[in-house]
This record gives structure tokens, sequence and C-alpha cells, in this order.
């Protein structure tokens, strides 16, 4: 019977499984070869005692080379030094591949490699156990986010990602020729998702790629990521950031839940989150920065170092709300009662940013007003601004980087071990 290595079990024993996988080590002790068998869910022991198996297939076992593809069929037999407590008497192997050799990154991690070389031969990274049960995670927690929203009546969409105008101040754009024109990758579903609300759909969920021209290169900066992006009508900041922080929440309980062995593989725990996480005011943000040291400008973004002070007061996630209208896109709606501040939030995680939403502004006129005051041009946004002038309720949302969320709750040192082929100022390939 065809098995993964780690739903083979007692009920096994005395019986035959076959497996596939790649040879993840060899071992030959002259009368005794063991196979180490590495598929997606863990490893297996193909154990071959000369005077007990085939002669011809003693000696193709001991000259596999590593990485080979291959296909085994043999008995199942408690081991109690076998890493599963099991161990596989082969009567089949089959190589389905043979691996060259040497090999360009050591599976077996036995001899430790630069984030660079890792990702220039990122295939093979991705065997190592370590490095794929974060992906794994990463699909239950995109599984989570659809089924979060879906059971709140949100409406999956799909935006287009090559536009003609920028949404997000602050960072650059990634140009592209579109026929004649010039045009450029989108780096936010921003203008689209509000479009959305006027379009009637109400609540949307959208999961895809933004671009960004970011020219640094740190730890939690990528050119192309995954946001997730949700736009609801008829609520404020506050109704979206409870469903931030539910969703956050849910993800966290389903990994613990369904991910303990990739957990493991990782040596991480996920601790779930409490509801409702704090909120500090940007004012609140700056008095603790300031009082620590950082001289800050009221309006000003807040610096890394401001956010490591703020860091170091909160534990775990952490929302700063009320942010200065200047510090923010022109779509956030100021507070009709002191509009030097708006219905603005981060979602925080010790320094780091996890995701930025808002109350928008659904009026035209204010908006117009706003895209000139941050020295826009109304001109470029007419598609977007004609949706304001026809029933534009009001409306609210949010982004949120995946990669952000996988390196907060997995403690990941750098972002770019959530992304399977990471694109940074340097990497284009592969
Ligand atoms: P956003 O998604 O809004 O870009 P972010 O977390 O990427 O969020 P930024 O606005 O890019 O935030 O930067 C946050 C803070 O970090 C800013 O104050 C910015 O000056 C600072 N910062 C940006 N790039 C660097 C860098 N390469 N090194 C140190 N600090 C940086
Ligand atoms: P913002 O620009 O803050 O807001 O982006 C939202 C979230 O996207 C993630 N993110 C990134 N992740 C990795 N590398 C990057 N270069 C990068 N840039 C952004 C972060 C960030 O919090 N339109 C608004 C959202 C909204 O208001 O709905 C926006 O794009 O996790």
């Amino acid at each position: 019977m065809r098995k993964y290595t780690a739903d083979v079990g007692e009920e096994d024993y005395g019986g035959n499984v076959e497996l596939y996988g790649w040879v993840h080590e060899v071992r030959d002790l002259g009368g005794l070869v063991f196979l180490i068998l590495r598929d997606r869910e863990g490893f297996a022991q193909i154990t071959l005692p000369k005077k007990v198996v085939d002669r011809e297939l003693f000696k193709k076992a001991r000259k596999i080379r590593r990485e080979s593809v291959i296909r085994v069929v043999g008995e199942v037999k408690p081991e109690e030094k076998a890493p599963n407590g099991f161990e596989i008497i082969p009567q089949e192997i089959e190589i389905l591949n043979e691996a060259d050799a040497p090999l360009p990154l050591e599976v077996t991690e036995k001899v430790p490699a630069e984030l660079d070389t890792r990702l220039d031969n990122r295939f093979m990274d991705l065997r190592k156990p370590r490095i794929q049960a974060i992906f794994r995670i990463r699909h239950v927690a995109v599984q989570t986010i659809r089924e979060f929203f879906d059971r709140h009546g949100f409406v999956e969409v799909h935006t287009p990602k090559i536009v003609s105008t920028a949404t997000e101040g602050g960072t650059e754009l990634f140009p592209i020729t579109y026929f004649e024109r010039e045009a450029f990758l989108n780096q936010s579903p921003q203008l689209y998702k509000q479009a959305l609300m006027a379009a009637g759909l109400e609540k949307v969920l959208e999961i895809g790629p933004i671009f960004r021209a970011e020219e640094h290169n740190t730890v939690r900066h990528l050119n192309e990521a995954i946001s997730v992006d949700i736009e609801v009508s008829f609520t404020d900041h506050e109704g979206v950031m409870k469903y931030l922080e539910e969703l956050v929440k849910s993800i966290h309980e389903n990994v613990a839940e369904r991910c303990e062995r990739y957990l493991d593989w990782i040596d991480a725990r996920v601790e779930v989150p409490e509801t409702p996480f704090e909120r500090v005011k940007y004012d609140e943000a700056v008095e603790i920065a300031s009082r620590k040291g950082e001289e800050i400008t009221w309006g000003d973004d807040l610096s890394t170092q401001a956010l490591k002070f703020v860091a170091e007061e909160f534990d775990g996630y952490y929302f700063i709300v009320d942010w200065p209208t200047e510090s923010k896109p022109f779509y956030a709606m100021p507070y009709e009662d002191e509009p030097e501040i708006s219905k603005t939030f981060d979602l925080m995680k010790g320094w780091i940013e996890i995701s930025s939403g808002a109350q928008r502004i659904h009026t035209y006129d204010l908006l117009v007003k706003r895209i000139k005051e941050q020295g826009l041009d109304p001109e470029s946004f007419g598609f977007y601004l004609d949706t304001f002038r026809y029933g534009m309720p009001p409306h609210s949302g949010w982004g949120m980087g995946l990669e952000r969320l996988l390196m907060a709750m997995l403690e990941l040192p750098n972002i770019r071990e959530a992304v399977l082929f990471p694109r940074d100022r340097q990497r284009l390939v592969p």
C-alpha cells in the first residue's frame, strides 16, 4: 500500500508498504546498508542486511547516490533505533531518477549554508524539512484566511496588477511597457477594492501580489509580496480592526492545531494571542519613543528606532492608532472634530508592521482636496474619483503582508524565509 513515511504505523508491522521519496542518506556498514528515505512528511529507514535481502538489491542500494528519487516496496518492522520506531526491509528498490554528484547544497544540513547560497539553490533548500515546514504552515494560514472571510460573507476578488497610477505614497513603482504606453506593477489593490464598494460588493477579500520598488535591503522588505486585502462597506476603522485581530487569532489557532508536525520541524511554538489587541495612540507612541531619546517631529512616520522603543513596552500584537493625517495616504479619513488626526491603524508585532488600514474618505470633494494636499494630481485618478460621485458607501479596510505575518508568527529572522522564490534588490533569479 502506498503511504507517506509519517503514516506508517503499528498497523503496518508485518505487512508491506510502498514509499516514494529521495535518498536522504546512505550508510554503508559493510554487511548492513541503511538508506534514509525522505518524503514530504518525514523519514523512513530502509534497512538492508546483506544476509537477508536479495544480492542484486544490496549491491544496488549501496551505490545509490544521495538525493536520487526512489520507490521502495518492503516489509515494515518495529525497530527502536530507527527514526520513527520502524524500519523497512525492502523487496524492491526502483531508482526513478539518479541524482548527479556533487550536490549544490547539502540537504542534511551537516554543512551550514549562507542564505544567498540557499536561495540560489532554492529547490534543494526546500527539501529540508524545516524549510518546507514554513510553506506547509503558509498553506494553512492562507486556507484559514479564506475560510474566515467566507464565513463572514466576503467575496474573494482579483483586481488588475498592471495599472496606470500609484496608490501608496512613499514607495516606488516598477514601470513597465504596456504597448505604446507606460504602466506600472500595482503596489496595492487599494483603488480597486474601494471601487468595488461603489459596485455594491460590500465585503471583499483579495489575496494577491503587490510590487514595491523598495531600494533598500532590509529583513522585512520584499519587492514582490503577497498582500491580504479587505474592504468593507458601512463600517468604520474599528469594524475592520476587529476582523483583523480575530483573523490573526484564528490563523494562530489553526496553525497551532493543524501544523504540530511542521512546527516541530522548525522548533517553533505558536501562542494564540488574546483579543482584543491593545490600542496605542500615535501620540502615546511618540511620547514613549521621545522619552527614550528618539527625536520625533509630530506628524512624521515613526522611525525604525522609534518603533523599537515602543515595542519594548508591548508584548505580542498591538495596534498603533490615530495617526497624523499627513503621515498617511490621501484616502485615509480624518476625524471630523480633529482633522489633523485620521481614523487609521497599523497592526504591530514588536517593531515590525504587519498590517495597516483605515476608514476611507467616501466623499468626492474631501478626497479631491486630500489628493491635492498630498501633491498629487486628481486628473490621474479619473476612474477612481468617478466611483465617488454616484453613490459610494462609507467604507474601511486594510492590507496585511502575508510574509510579514508569517515572519511574526514563526519568529523568522528574515522575511525571505517566508517566500519560495524571493524578489529583492539583488535577486531576480531563481
Ligand atoms: P509600509 O508597508 O507602509 O511600507 P513598512 O513597515 O515597510 O510599511 P516603511 O514605511 O517602509 O514601513 O518604513 C517604516 C520605517 O522604517 C520608516 O520610518 C522608515 O524610515 C524606516 N525604514 C525604511 N527602510 C529602512 C531601512 N532600509 N533601514 C532602516 N529603516 C528603514
Ligand atoms: P501598506 O503600504 O502599509 O498599506 O501595506 C500593507 C501591508 O503590506 C505589507 N508590505 C510589505 N511586505 C513585504 N515587503 C514589502 N515591501 C511590503 N510593503 C508592504 C506590510 C504592510 O503592513 N493600501 C494600504 C492598505 C490599506 O489601507 O488597505 C497599503 O498598501 O505588511
